[in-house]
Protein backbone atom coordinates (compact mmCIF):
# COMPACT_ATOMS: atom_id res chain seq x y z
CA UNK A 1 0.00 0.00 0.00
CA UNK A 2 2.63 2.79 0.74
CA UNK A 3 4.80 1.37 -1.30
CA UNK A 4 2.47 1.78 -4.40
CA UNK A 5 1.34 5.29 -3.63
CA UNK A 6 5.30 6.30 -3.21
CA UNK A 7 5.29 5.15 -6.65
CA UNK A 8 2.26 7.21 -7.73
CA UNK A 9 3.74 9.95 -6.44
CA UNK A 10 7.03 9.56 -8.04
CA UNK A 11 5.43 8.50 -11.28
CA UNK A 12 3.84 11.64 -11.16
CA UNK A 13 7.12 13.81 -11.41
CA UNK A 14 8.59 11.33 -14.05
CA UNK A 15 5.46 11.11 -16.61
CA UNK A 16 5.16 14.84 -17.08
CA UNK A 17 7.13 16.85 -20.01
CA UNK A 18 7.65 19.86 -17.95
CA UNK A 19 8.08 19.65 -14.37
CA UNK A 20 6.79 22.44 -12.68
CA UNK A 21 6.38 23.60 -9.44
CA UNK A 22 2.21 22.97 -9.24
CA UNK A 23 3.67 18.64 -10.11
CA UNK A 24 6.27 18.94 -7.59
CA UNK A 25 3.39 20.07 -5.32
CA UNK A 26 1.53 17.59 -5.92
CA UNK A 27 4.03 14.72 -5.98
CA UNK A 28 4.39 16.15 -2.53
CA UNK A 29 0.96 16.13 -1.27
CA UNK A 30 0.63 12.47 -2.27
CA UNK A 31 3.76 11.29 -1.10
CA UNK A 32 2.60 13.47 2.28
CA UNK A 33 -0.86 11.34 2.25
CA UNK A 34 0.93 7.95 1.97
CA UNK A 35 3.23 8.42 4.39
CA UNK A 36 0.77 9.81 6.75
CA UNK A 37 -2.06 6.38 6.45
CA UNK A 38 0.77 4.44 7.64
CA UNK A 39 1.39 6.00 10.73
CA UNK A 40 4.53 8.29 9.92
CA UNK A 41 4.98 11.17 12.53
CA UNK A 42 3.10 13.99 11.20
CA UNK A 43 6.32 16.42 12.06
CA UNK A 44 8.49 14.24 9.67
CA UNK A 45 6.14 14.01 6.87
CA UNK A 46 6.59 17.97 7.08
CA UNK A 47 10.06 18.23 7.37
CA UNK A 48 10.29 15.71 4.84
CA UNK A 49 7.88 18.03 2.35
CA UNK A 50 10.05 20.76 2.90
CA UNK A 51 13.60 18.91 1.65
CA UNK A 52 11.65 17.92 -1.42
CA UNK A 53 10.47 21.50 -1.84
CA UNK A 54 14.49 22.38 -1.58
CA UNK A 55 15.95 20.01 -3.60
CA UNK A 56 13.19 20.72 -6.72
CA UNK A 57 15.20 24.22 -6.27
CA UNK A 58 18.59 23.07 -6.51
CA UNK A 59 20.65 22.43 -10.32
CA UNK A 60 20.80 19.10 -11.04
CA UNK A 61 24.55 17.93 -11.53
CA UNK A 62 26.21 17.58 -14.76
CA UNK A 63 24.49 14.29 -16.76
CA UNK A 64 21.32 14.20 -14.84
CA UNK A 65 17.90 15.52 -15.47
CA UNK A 66 16.18 17.93 -13.08
CA UNK A 67 13.71 14.80 -12.88
CA UNK A 68 16.10 11.83 -12.57
CA UNK A 69 17.79 14.07 -9.86
CA UNK A 70 14.14 15.20 -8.29
CA UNK A 71 12.97 11.43 -7.87
CA UNK A 72 16.32 10.12 -6.97
CA UNK A 73 16.83 12.76 -4.19
CA UNK A 74 13.21 11.81 -2.81
CA UNK A 75 13.96 8.51 -2.66
CA UNK A 76 16.89 9.12 -0.57
CA UNK A 77 15.14 11.15 1.92
CA UNK A 78 12.45 8.42 2.02
CA UNK A 79 14.95 5.65 2.47
CA UNK A 80 16.69 8.37 5.48
CA UNK A 81 12.98 8.65 6.59
CA UNK A 82 12.50 4.97 6.74
CA UNK A 83 15.90 4.17 8.59
CA UNK A 84 18.75 3.54 5.94
CA UNK A 85 20.71 0.83 6.30
CA UNK A 86 22.55 -0.36 8.70
CA UNK A 87 24.35 -4.01 8.76
CA UNK A 88 23.59 -6.24 11.40
CA UNK A 89 26.77 -7.16 13.70
CA UNK A 90 27.69 -10.43 11.57
CA UNK A 91 29.66 -12.44 14.56
CA UNK A 92 27.73 -11.46 17.86
CA UNK A 93 28.22 -13.72 20.57
CA UNK A 94 25.16 -13.00 23.02
CA UNK A 95 21.94 -11.58 21.72
CA UNK A 96 19.46 -10.90 24.75
CA UNK A 97 16.11 -10.19 22.86
CA UNK A 98 13.58 -7.77 24.39
CA UNK A 99 9.81 -7.28 23.80
CA UNK A 100 6.34 -6.85 25.43
CA UNK A 101 4.28 -9.70 24.44
CA UNK A 102 3.21 -11.02 21.73
CA UNK A 103 5.83 -8.60 19.19
CA UNK A 104 7.03 -11.79 18.09
CA UNK A 105 9.98 -12.41 20.63
CA UNK A 106 9.77 -15.98 20.41
CA UNK A 107 9.68 -17.03 17.06
CA UNK A 108 12.58 -13.88 15.76
CA UNK A 109 14.69 -15.72 18.25
CA UNK A 110 14.39 -19.27 16.56
CA UNK A 111 14.44 -17.06 12.93
CA UNK A 112 17.80 -15.25 14.32
CA UNK A 113 19.18 -18.68 15.13
CA UNK A 114 18.34 -20.25 11.66
CA UNK A 115 19.76 -17.04 9.82
CA UNK A 116 23.65 -16.95 11.99
CA UNK A 117 23.18 -20.86 11.55
CA UNK A 118 22.98 -20.19 7.98
CA UNK A 119 25.86 -17.78 7.87
CA UNK A 120 28.01 -20.66 9.58
CA UNK A 121 27.89 -19.95 13.32
CA UNK A 122 27.19 -23.01 15.69
CA UNK A 123 23.78 -21.46 17.86
CA UNK A 124 21.82 -22.67 20.84
CA UNK A 125 18.25 -20.75 22.20
CA UNK A 126 17.53 -20.08 25.64
CA UNK A 127 14.52 -20.07 26.74
CA UNK A 128 14.05 -17.55 29.78
CA UNK A 129 10.49 -17.08 29.74
CA UNK A 130 9.50 -18.10 32.95
CA UNK A 131 5.50 -16.52 32.88
CA UNK A 132 4.32 -18.53 29.77
CA UNK A 133 5.07 -22.04 30.20
CA UNK A 134 3.69 -22.38 26.37
CA UNK A 135 6.86 -20.57 25.31
CA UNK A 136 9.07 -23.78 26.75
CA UNK A 137 7.67 -26.23 24.28
CA UNK A 138 6.90 -23.18 21.58
CA UNK A 139 10.95 -22.36 21.52
CA UNK A 140 11.83 -25.81 21.51
CA UNK A 141 9.64 -26.85 18.45
CA UNK A 142 11.28 -23.85 16.39
CA UNK A 143 14.60 -24.97 17.98
CA UNK A 144 14.22 -28.15 16.39
CA UNK A 145 12.92 -26.54 12.77
CA UNK A 146 16.13 -24.26 13.02
CA UNK A 147 18.64 -27.33 13.75
CA UNK A 148 20.07 -25.78 16.64
CA UNK A 149 20.81 -26.69 20.11
CA UNK A 150 18.13 -25.63 23.04
CA UNK A 151 18.27 -25.13 26.49
CA UNK A 152 14.70 -24.60 29.00
CA UNK A 153 13.88 -25.87 32.42
CA UNK A 154 10.04 -26.04 32.86
CA UNK A 155 10.29 -26.13 36.57
CA UNK A 156 12.69 -23.48 36.89
CA UNK A 157 10.92 -19.66 38.22
CA UNK A 158 14.50 -17.46 38.31
CA UNK A 159 15.04 -16.02 34.91
CA UNK A 160 18.65 -15.08 35.11
CA UNK A 161 19.29 -19.01 36.68
CA UNK A 162 17.77 -20.29 33.84
CA UNK A 163 20.28 -18.11 31.65
CA UNK A 164 23.41 -19.45 33.81
CA UNK A 165 22.80 -22.88 33.18
CA UNK A 166 21.59 -22.48 30.03
CA UNK A 167 25.03 -20.60 29.22
CA UNK A 168 26.89 -23.59 30.97
CA UNK A 169 24.80 -26.25 29.05
CA UNK A 170 25.63 -24.34 25.42
CA UNK A 171 28.83 -23.26 26.36
CA UNK A 172 30.70 -24.77 23.30
CA UNK A 173 28.53 -22.42 21.08
CA UNK A 174 29.61 -19.41 18.81
CA UNK A 175 26.34 -17.72 19.43
CA UNK A 176 23.92 -18.16 22.38
CA UNK A 177 20.28 -16.29 21.94
CA UNK A 178 18.02 -15.50 25.20
CA UNK A 179 14.44 -15.29 24.35
CA UNK A 180 12.92 -13.23 27.49
CA UNK A 181 9.65 -13.17 28.87
CA UNK A 182 7.26 -10.04 27.91
CA UNK A 183 4.22 -8.54 29.68
CA UNK A 184 1.75 -6.07 28.48
CA UNK A 185 3.79 -3.22 29.55
CA UNK A 186 6.89 -2.61 30.77
CA UNK A 187 7.06 -2.22 34.36
CA UNK A 188 9.26 -2.63 37.68
CA UNK A 189 8.98 -6.17 37.72
CA UNK A 190 9.85 -7.16 33.99
CA UNK A 191 13.06 -4.83 34.06
CA UNK A 192 14.49 -6.29 36.81
CA UNK A 193 13.69 -9.55 35.41
CA UNK A 194 15.84 -8.43 32.40
CA UNK A 195 18.56 -6.82 34.45
CA UNK A 196 19.09 -9.99 36.47
CA UNK A 197 19.54 -12.43 33.32
CA UNK A 198 21.34 -9.40 31.49
CA UNK A 199 23.81 -8.79 34.58
CA UNK A 200 24.41 -13.10 33.71
CA UNK A 201 24.43 -13.01 30.54
CA UNK A 202 26.73 -9.92 29.73
CA UNK A 203 24.79 -9.79 25.92
CA UNK A 204 26.90 -7.81 23.35
CA UNK A 205 23.73 -7.62 21.87
CA UNK A 206 20.57 -6.21 23.43
CA UNK A 207 17.38 -6.24 20.69
CA UNK A 208 14.06 -5.04 21.23
CA UNK A 209 11.51 -6.67 18.85
CA UNK A 210 8.72 -4.34 17.83
CA UNK A 211 5.90 -5.71 16.17
CA UNK A 212 5.16 -3.52 12.90
CA UNK A 213 1.42 -2.73 14.34
CA UNK A 214 2.45 -0.65 16.82
CA UNK A 215 3.10 2.13 14.59
CA UNK A 216 4.44 5.39 15.89
CA UNK A 217 4.42 3.90 19.62
CA UNK A 218 7.61 1.97 18.63
CA UNK A 219 9.41 5.45 19.53
CA UNK A 220 7.48 5.39 23.26
CA UNK A 221 8.55 1.67 23.32
CA UNK A 222 12.49 1.69 21.83
CA UNK A 223 12.81 4.58 24.43
CA UNK A 224 11.32 3.36 26.96
CA UNK A 225 13.55 -0.32 26.96
CA UNK A 226 16.44 1.86 26.20
CA UNK A 227 16.15 4.02 28.99
CA UNK A 228 16.13 0.96 31.25
CA UNK A 229 18.70 -1.47 29.49
CA UNK A 230 20.61 0.34 26.93
CA UNK A 231 19.16 -1.48 23.56
CA UNK A 232 21.49 -1.54 20.85
CA UNK A 233 19.42 -2.60 17.89
CA UNK A 234 15.72 -3.46 17.01
CA UNK A 235 14.32 -5.95 15.09
CA UNK A 236 10.66 -4.99 13.65
CA UNK A 237 8.13 -8.22 12.87
CA UNK A 238 4.78 -8.84 11.20
CA UNK A 239 6.00 -6.48 8.48
CA UNK A 240 3.68 -8.38 6.19
CA UNK A 241 0.62 -7.30 6.85
CA UNK A 242 1.11 -4.14 8.87
CA UNK A 243 -0.23 -1.05 7.19
CA UNK A 244 1.44 1.09 10.18
CA UNK A 245 4.92 -0.16 8.94
CA UNK A 246 6.19 2.69 7.93
CA UNK A 247 4.97 4.79 11.04
CA UNK A 248 6.96 1.95 12.87
CA UNK A 249 10.32 2.00 10.82
CA UNK A 250 10.51 6.04 10.98
CA UNK A 251 9.66 5.61 14.63
CA UNK A 252 12.69 4.03 15.31
CA UNK A 253 14.97 6.03 12.79
CA UNK A 254 13.90 9.35 14.51
CA UNK A 255 15.19 7.70 18.31
CA UNK A 256 18.57 6.83 16.38
CA UNK A 257 17.82 2.98 16.78
CA UNK A 258 19.27 0.75 13.70
CA UNK A 259 16.78 -1.54 12.69
CA UNK A 260 18.91 -5.14 12.23
CA UNK A 261 15.95 -7.35 10.62
CA UNK A 262 12.64 -7.42 9.48
CA UNK A 263 10.38 -10.16 10.31
CA UNK A 264 7.67 -10.71 7.18
CA UNK A 265 5.98 -13.83 7.40
CA UNK A 266 5.45 -16.62 10.07
CA UNK A 267 7.72 -18.88 9.03
CA UNK A 268 11.36 -19.20 10.05
CA UNK A 269 12.43 -18.16 6.52
CA UNK A 270 10.19 -14.70 6.34
CA UNK A 271 12.99 -12.74 7.43
CA UNK A 272 15.69 -10.46 6.32
CA UNK A 273 18.34 -7.48 7.04
CA UNK A 274 17.24 -4.37 7.20
CA UNK A 275 17.98 -2.12 4.51
CA UNK A 276 15.27 0.70 4.01
CA UNK A 277 16.86 1.52 0.70
CA UNK A 278 16.11 -2.07 -0.87
CA UNK A 279 12.91 -2.52 1.46
CA UNK A 280 11.49 0.75 -0.56
CA UNK A 281 12.36 -0.42 -3.83
CA UNK A 282 10.66 -3.71 -3.22
CA UNK A 283 7.27 -2.31 -1.80
CA UNK A 284 7.30 -0.12 -4.40
CA UNK A 285 8.30 -2.69 -7.21
CA UNK A 286 10.71 0.03 -8.70
CA UNK A 287 13.43 -2.24 -10.70
CA UNK A 288 14.31 1.22 -12.86
CA UNK A 289 15.35 3.36 -9.18
CA UNK A 290 17.98 0.84 -8.99
CA UNK A 291 19.59 1.78 -12.45
CA UNK A 292 18.90 5.25 -11.72
CA UNK A 293 20.79 5.28 -8.33
CA UNK A 294 23.39 3.10 -10.13
CA UNK A 295 23.62 5.76 -12.78
CA UNK A 296 23.94 8.79 -9.81
CA UNK A 297 26.69 6.51 -7.99
CA UNK A 298 28.42 6.84 -11.64
CA UNK A 299 28.54 10.50 -11.82
CA UNK A 300 29.79 10.66 -8.24
CA UNK A 301 32.88 9.49 -9.21
CA UNK A 302 32.83 11.62 -12.40
CA UNK A 303 32.38 14.78 -10.64
CA UNK A 304 36.01 16.09 -11.38
CA UNK A 305 35.63 17.09 -14.79
CA UNK A 306 38.61 17.31 -16.54
CA UNK A 307 38.59 21.53 -16.58
CA UNK A 308 38.28 21.19 -12.87
CA UNK A 309 41.26 18.23 -12.52
CA UNK A 310 43.42 20.48 -14.86
CA UNK A 311 43.08 23.82 -12.60
CA UNK A 312 43.67 22.57 -8.99
CA UNK A 313 46.52 21.09 -8.24
CA UNK A 314 47.06 17.48 -7.91
CA UNK A 315 47.42 16.03 -4.42
CA UNK A 316 46.60 12.55 -2.89
CA UNK A 317 42.54 13.03 -2.95
CA UNK A 318 42.51 13.98 -6.52
CA UNK A 319 44.69 11.28 -6.99
CA UNK A 320 42.12 8.94 -5.51
CA UNK A 321 39.49 9.96 -7.40
CA UNK A 322 41.59 9.75 -10.24
CA UNK A 323 42.27 6.28 -9.86
CA UNK A 324 38.68 5.36 -9.05
CA UNK A 325 37.44 7.07 -12.49
CA UNK A 326 40.34 5.77 -14.19
CA UNK A 327 38.12 2.11 -14.09
CA UNK A 328 35.53 4.14 -15.71
CA UNK A 329 37.81 5.81 -17.99
CA UNK A 330 37.23 9.29 -15.71
CA UNK A 331 39.02 12.58 -16.09
CA UNK A 332 42.77 12.21 -16.67
CA UNK A 333 42.04 9.53 -19.49
CA UNK A 334 39.37 11.95 -20.52
CA UNK A 335 41.63 14.96 -20.34
CA UNK A 336 44.58 13.04 -22.51
CA UNK A 337 42.28 11.53 -25.03
CA UNK A 338 40.99 15.30 -25.53
CA UNK A 339 44.09 15.88 -25.88
CA UNK A 340 44.86 12.90 -28.20
CA UNK A 341 47.56 11.62 -25.52
CA UNK A 342 45.52 8.52 -24.52
CA UNK A 343 49.07 6.69 -24.52
CA UNK A 344 50.31 9.25 -21.75
CA UNK A 345 48.73 7.12 -19.31
CA UNK A 346 50.78 4.57 -17.40
CA UNK A 347 49.45 1.51 -18.06
CA UNK A 348 50.30 0.37 -15.06
CA UNK A 349 47.94 2.74 -13.51
CA UNK A 350 45.12 1.68 -15.58
CA UNK A 351 45.68 -2.28 -14.26
CA UNK A 352 45.50 -1.38 -10.76
CA UNK A 353 43.54 -3.87 -9.47
CA UNK A 354 40.42 -3.18 -7.31
CA UNK A 355 42.45 -4.96 -4.07
CA UNK A 356 45.08 -2.15 -4.26
CA UNK A 357 42.64 0.48 -5.07
CA UNK A 358 41.11 -0.62 -1.55
CA UNK A 359 44.38 -0.93 -0.15
CA UNK A 360 45.21 2.94 -1.08
CA UNK A 361 41.99 3.66 0.33
CA UNK A 362 42.42 2.44 3.96
CA UNK A 363 46.08 3.83 4.06
CA UNK A 364 44.96 7.57 3.16
CA UNK A 365 42.01 6.97 5.54
CA UNK A 366 45.00 6.56 8.40
CA UNK A 367 46.75 10.35 6.85
CA UNK A 368 45.77 13.21 8.31
CA UNK A 369 44.56 16.02 6.08
CA UNK A 370 47.47 17.95 5.86
CA UNK A 371 49.40 14.74 4.56
CA UNK A 372 46.66 14.26 2.14
CA UNK A 373 46.82 17.49 0.25
CA UNK A 374 50.52 17.84 0.28
CA UNK A 375 51.82 14.46 0.47
CA UNK A 376 55.34 16.05 -0.24
CA UNK A 377 55.37 16.20 3.67
CA UNK A 378 54.86 12.10 4.19
CA UNK A 379 58.51 10.96 5.05
CA UNK A 380 59.54 7.83 6.68
CA UNK A 381 58.48 8.72 10.04
CA UNK A 382 55.14 9.53 8.74
CA UNK A 383 55.09 6.73 7.00
CA UNK A 384 55.53 4.28 10.03
CA UNK A 385 52.55 6.02 11.57
CA UNK A 386 50.15 5.99 8.57
CA UNK A 387 50.76 2.23 8.19
CA UNK A 388 50.60 1.39 11.73
CA UNK A 389 47.14 3.24 11.52
CA UNK A 390 46.16 1.78 8.92
CA UNK A 391 47.02 -1.87 9.73
CA UNK A 392 48.92 -2.21 6.48
CA UNK A 393 52.29 -2.81 5.64
CA UNK A 394 54.87 0.64 5.31
CA UNK A 395 55.94 -1.35 1.99
CA UNK A 396 52.07 -0.65 0.61
CA UNK A 397 52.08 2.66 1.72
CA UNK A 398 55.71 3.70 0.06
CA UNK A 399 53.70 1.78 -3.17
CA UNK A 400 50.66 3.93 -3.11
CA UNK A 401 53.20 7.03 -2.54
CA UNK A 402 55.14 5.91 -5.78
CA UNK A 403 51.97 5.51 -8.21
CA UNK A 404 51.04 8.58 -6.70
CA UNK A 405 54.19 10.33 -8.15
CA UNK A 406 53.82 8.35 -11.25
CA UNK A 407 50.32 9.92 -11.97
CA UNK A 408 51.58 13.27 -10.63
CA UNK A 409 54.26 13.84 -13.44
CA UNK A 410 51.87 12.83 -15.81
CA UNK A 411 49.15 15.37 -14.42
CA UNK A 412 51.91 17.80 -14.25
CA UNK A 413 52.77 17.13 -18.28
CA UNK A 414 48.79 17.40 -19.11
CA UNK A 415 48.21 20.45 -17.50
CA UNK A 416 51.32 22.10 -19.49
CA UNK A 417 50.10 21.03 -22.20
CA UNK A 418 46.56 21.77 -22.13
CA UNK A 419 47.51 25.50 -20.70
CA UNK A 420 45.65 28.06 -22.78
CA UNK A 421 43.32 25.21 -24.23
CA UNK A 422 39.55 25.63 -24.46
CA UNK A 423 39.13 21.37 -23.55
CA UNK A 424 35.55 21.56 -25.01
CA UNK A 425 36.65 22.70 -28.27
CA UNK A 426 39.87 21.09 -28.41
CA UNK A 427 40.26 20.09 -32.08
CA UNK A 428 41.52 16.76 -31.64
CA UNK A 429 42.52 15.60 -35.33
CA UNK A 430 44.88 18.94 -35.00
CA UNK A 431 46.26 18.37 -31.77
CA UNK A 432 46.85 14.87 -33.14
CA UNK A 433 49.36 16.15 -35.51
CA UNK A 434 50.63 18.38 -32.83
CA UNK A 435 51.19 15.46 -30.84
CA UNK A 436 53.20 13.37 -32.88
CA UNK A 437 55.64 15.94 -33.44
CA UNK A 438 55.81 16.27 -29.65
CA UNK A 439 55.52 13.15 -28.98
CA UNK A 440 59.62 12.33 -28.61
CA UNK A 441 59.77 15.31 -26.12
CA UNK A 442 56.85 14.80 -24.10
CA UNK A 443 57.88 11.16 -22.66
CA UNK A 444 55.60 10.10 -20.55
CA UNK A 445 57.10 6.97 -18.73
N1 LIG B 1 2.72 -12.45 9.95
C1 LIG B 1 3.70 -12.52 10.83
N2 LIG B 1 3.49 -13.07 12.03
C2 LIG B 1 4.50 -13.13 12.93
C3 LIG B 1 5.78 -12.60 12.64
N3 LIG B 1 6.56 -12.79 13.73
C4 LIG B 1 5.81 -13.41 14.64
N4 LIG B 1 4.55 -13.63 14.18
C5 LIG B 1 3.41 -14.25 14.88
O1 LIG B 1 3.06 -13.47 15.99
C6 LIG B 1 2.57 -14.28 17.05
C7 LIG B 1 3.31 -13.99 18.34
O2 LIG B 1 4.67 -14.39 18.21
P1 LIG B 1 5.59 -14.84 19.42
O3 LIG B 1 6.93 -15.13 18.85
O4 LIG B 1 4.96 -15.92 20.20
O5 LIG B 1 5.62 -13.50 20.26
P2 LIG B 1 6.20 -13.22 21.73
O6 LIG B 1 5.08 -13.24 22.66
O7 LIG B 1 6.81 -11.86 21.65
O8 LIG B 1 7.23 -14.25 22.00
C8 LIG B 1 2.73 -15.70 16.58
O9 LIG B 1 1.50 -16.15 16.09
C9 LIG B 1 3.74 -15.61 15.43
O10 LIG B 1 3.55 -16.61 14.48
C10 LIG B 1 5.97 -11.97 11.33
O11 LIG B 1 7.05 -11.46 11.00
N5 LIG B 1 4.91 -11.96 10.50
MG1 LIG C 1 7.42 -15.54 23.56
Amino acid sequence: MLGEKLRAALEKVKSVTFLSDETIEEAIREIQRALIASDVDVNLVFNLSNEIRALAKRKPPAGMTRKEYIIKNTYELLSNLLGGSNEAPQKPKRILLLGLFGQGKTTTAAKLARWYKNRGLSVGLICADVHRPASYEQLMQLAKQAGVEFYGNKDEKDAAKIVKDGMRALKKKDLIIVDSAGRSALDEKLIDEIKKAKQVLQPDQIWLVLSADIGQLAKTQAKAFHDAVNVNGIIITKMDGSAKAGGALAACAETNSSVYFIGTGEKLADFEQFDASRYLSRIMGYGDLQALLEKAKEIKVEELTPEQLLEGSFNLKVFYKQLEATKKLGPLSKVAEMLGLKAALPKEELELTEEKLNTFKVIMDSMTEQELTNPDIINSSRIKRIARGSGKSEASARELLRHYRKMEKVFKKLQKFSKGKDLEKVDVEKLLKKFTVKKKRLKFR
